[in-house]
């Protein structure tokens, strides 16, 4: 059968085709298929900790070492995935309509890898792969670092480096059975140990040789990127009409990026929602002649965008 009804299909195609300014707001699940966890709902707890308290500045100003195994953890998932055909059909599009823009939550760099034109894709929450001091006096900063680990005391711990766990002998024995090299422990399940981590041991600033580098992303409390912000507003200040906005795999709860959804209405835009869950829908609802489709973004976003 379809996964996409058919009728609806062709007046959001049909749609699209004599839409000259577009806006896409992406979110976690656009990569979810590409194996990475949402923030929210099933996936969205890393060993005992709820995402959501790990990505703030209070949680690494009280265990950096913690927040930086996650982030750690997270950096390396993400390197190992692959763009899947939602991020390759939006780069395409990007590429194709003039007028088009996305707006990424998502800090895993699989658009950036699925060959999306920058000029096109602002990073409302950073990227994994940019690093910042943490002291506020400092200013160093840096971008697509994908040193992996980043310093030797964050590489994933493998079932050579901690033969004493449960978890460890198993996989051990499992990784006997199909290959003979070192398998990588799952650090998100709160079984497996978390190596031991000194403060020494997390990536240090070279510039003020002082404070600790932490990852380049917003952090509840924070400010969005101001350069990120501005080129927006530019961007929707440069005409007094936005034709659509393509909602992708975001529960639409984190704010700004949600108010962009009423900001591009406002403008006349009509909205299509790609989402797994109905009920993720933004804040305002759908209205006559907005568009839901349910389902994986990484089947029905190719579909809707053919
Ligand atoms: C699928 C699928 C599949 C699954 N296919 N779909 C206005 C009102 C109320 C509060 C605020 C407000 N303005 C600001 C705030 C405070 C706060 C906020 O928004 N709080 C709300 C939660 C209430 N905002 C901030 O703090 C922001 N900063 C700010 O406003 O600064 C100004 C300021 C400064 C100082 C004082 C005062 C003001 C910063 C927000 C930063 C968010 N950062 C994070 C972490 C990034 C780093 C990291 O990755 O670790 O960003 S939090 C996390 O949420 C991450 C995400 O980008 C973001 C959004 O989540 P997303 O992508 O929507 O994921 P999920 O999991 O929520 O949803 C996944 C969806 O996919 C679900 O709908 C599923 O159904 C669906 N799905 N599989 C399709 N296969």
């Amino acid at each position: 059968p379809p996964i996409v009804p058919p009728a609806e299909l062709e007046s959001f195609q049909q749609y699209l085709k004599s839409s000259k300014r577009i806006l896409a707001l992406l979110g976690a699940g656009l990569s979810a298929s590409s194996g990475l966890p949402t923030f929210r709902g099933a996936g969205g707890l890393w060993r005992t900790h709820d995402a959501m308290q790990l990505a703030t500045p209070e949680a690494f100003k009280a265990d950096p070492g913690l927040v930086w195994q996650f982030y750690s953890y997270r950096r390396h998932m993400a390197l190992k995935a692959s763009p899947n055909r939602a991020h390759v059909a939006l780069a395409e599009l990007a590429r194709r309509k003039e007028g088009f823009m996305t707006l990424s939550q998502n800090v895993d760099g699989l658009s950036q890898r699925a060959g999306h034109p920058r000029d096109k894709l602002q990073l409302l929450h950073g990227s994994l792969f940019d690093v910042k001091c943490s002291e506020f006096f400092c200013d160093y900063s840096e971008q697509n670092n994908f040193t992996d680990p980043i310093v030797p005391a964050l590489a994933i711990p493998t079932d050579e480096s901690d033969p004493t766990s449960h978890e460890a002998r198993k996989a051990a024995e499992d990784a006997l059975k199909h290959t003979q090299e070192a398998r990588e422990l799952d650090i998100s399940d709160e079984n497996v140990k978390l190596p031991e981590l000194a403060i020494r041991d997390l990536p240090r600033c070279p510039k003020c040789k002082h404070g600790l580098l932490r990852p380049g992303v917003v952090w509840f409390g924070e400010m969005l990127p101001r350069d990120t912000l501005d080129d927006i507003e530019q961007w929707m200040d440069d005409s007094d009409r936005i034709d659509l906005i393509i909602v992708i795999g975001t529960s639409a709860k984190v704010y700004p990026a949600a108010g962009y959804v009423d900001a591009a209405r406002m403008k006349g835009a009509r909205v299509a929602v790609v989402n797994m869950d109905r009920a993720d829908t933004p804040r305002s609802g759908l209205y006559s002649g907005d568009w839901f489709f349910q389902g994986d973004a990484g089947e029905i976003v190719p579909e809707i965008l053919k």
